[in-house]
């Protein structure tokens, strides 16, 4: 500890004297060529490069597994650092070309799948490609996602309370890192990741039996889990109870995330990953089904009752999630099923690597937007719309002209 601190001090005072010695020569001495033959400057250029050097080595010297000073953050301590080593960053730019390019990397809200069909020994299987692709987050910004069926969030699993399920998980030969998946709807070891540990090309599979009810996360733990986790491998699967879950007219599938992206929100161009953002956990863009929207893909109409399962991939923000101009009727906090529901609810609490189900009836038209309300996030693109038809409802909500009667009354009594 100690040492580090010497050599830190000893190199930022030698290059400090270097720096204001060779700035005060250069001053003096107007013609460049004269400079560089003086032989007591090129001492101090060199001194200029040992202190650097010795900056360097000094950042060796550290213990690994100290806690992290403001100077080193963006290194874990002792573990995998959040960064992607410098050999894969240049093999990425080396075959950028191989990379998929995906037209729409969103999931579909609406694509809520009805309870997984067993096959004829009574198991349920399902098979995951993880592939590491190029899509856009708003127009004109690229980014490398990691995925599960090239869509982030993942696809949306249901299943019912006692199935046997079978998860197979295949990596794309074109995958630069290993991947894997961890459900927690899962009861095992690393819920299922140890099992799964897929290279490039290769794929493997493993059986559970869902105990528990519920709304789950499932996301890729290959460390570094979080660097995996902000390149939009999440998804949720639906554990169903057995007696199933009431019926509603629409169900959507909406899970939050965030991405770590070099430079200013909005840099256009092929935006590299931040690994020191994502420590610090401020993230450039927080997602709706992992890019900003861009046109309204929920509709639903006056009069029907909606249910959203809501997911947060994370992975450092907790959602305050809320529908602008509607109150939840029903909640299951944190996606249980069997625990206490909550009711006539503004904002549900979503959890990184958690969930919550909502359901609320739709009284009034018009367009309804989704937002994490810490609603900063919503510069940084947490919204989405869901737009709802039908006729109006002067009962529940209208507006009032000025000068109308009811204003004129109204200002008699109160003014
Ligand atoms: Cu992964």
């Amino acid at each position: 500890m100690l040492i580090y601190l010497i050599l830190e001090m000893v190199s930022v005072i030698i290059g400090i004297i270097a720096i204001i010695f060779i700035a005060f020569q250069f001053y003096k001495l107007p013609n460049t060529l004269s400079f560089f033959k003086r032989r007591n400057i090129l001492f101090f250029v060199a001194a200029l490069f040992f202190a650097f050097f010795l900056g360097i080595f000094a950042d060796k010297t550290y213990p690994p597994n100290f806690a992290m000073p403001a100077f080193m953050h963006s290194h874990a301590p002792g573990g995998l650092p959040a960064s992607i080593p410098f050999g894969k960053i240049f093999e990425f730019f080396r075959y950028q070309n191989r990379f998929e390019k995906v037209a729409d990397i969103g999931a579909d809200p609406t694509n809520v799948p009805e309870l997984a069909a067993a096959d004829a020994d009574g198991i349920i299987r399902f098979s995951f490609v993880t592939q590491e692709v190029i899509a856009e987050i708003s127009p004109g910004i690229y980014f490398n996602y990691w995925t599960f069926n090239n869509q982030v969030p993942g696809p949306m699993l249901r299943v019912k309370e006692g199935d046997m399920v079978e998860m197979s998980v295949t990596n794309h030969p074109s995958s630069l890192h290993m991947h894997n998946i961890d459900l927690h709807a899962v009861t095992g070891p690393g819920g299922g990741a140890v099992l799964t540990n897929v290279n490039p090309g290769e794929t493997k599979t493993f059986r559970f039996k869902a105990l528990n009810p519920g709304l789950f996360i499932y996301h890729c733990a290959m460390p570094n889990v979080s660097t995996h986790n902000s390149h939009g491998q999440y998804g949720l699967i639906l554990v169903e109870p057995k007696e199933g879950l009431s019926k509603v007219d629409r169900e959507f599938y909406v899970v939050q995330g965030e991405l770590y992206t070099d430079g200013e929100l909005g840099k256009k161009g092929l935006v590299p990953f931040d690994s020191e953002a994502l420590l610090d956990g401020i993230p450039n863009y927080v997602t709706f089904n992992g890019r900003v929207e861009t046109a309204p893909r929920m509709k639903a109409k006056v009069g029907e009752t909606v249910r959203m399962y809501v997911g947060n991939g994370g992975v450092n923000l907790i959602s305050s999630f809320h529908v602008i101009g509607e109150i939840f009727d029903t909640v299951y906090p944190n996606g249980s099923i069997g625990g206490a529901l909550e009711h006539n609810t503004q904002a549900a609490q979503v959890l990184p690597g958690g969930s919550s189900i909502i359901e609320f009836k739709l009284d009034v038209p018009g367009k309804y937007l989704l937002v994490d309300h810490a609603l900063a996030r919503m510069n940084k693109g947490a919204w989405a719309v869901l737009e709802v038809t039908g006729e109006d409802n002067p009962e529940i909500f209208t507006p009032i002209k000025n000068g109308s009667s009811v204003e004129k009354e109204k200002r008699e009594i109160y003014h």
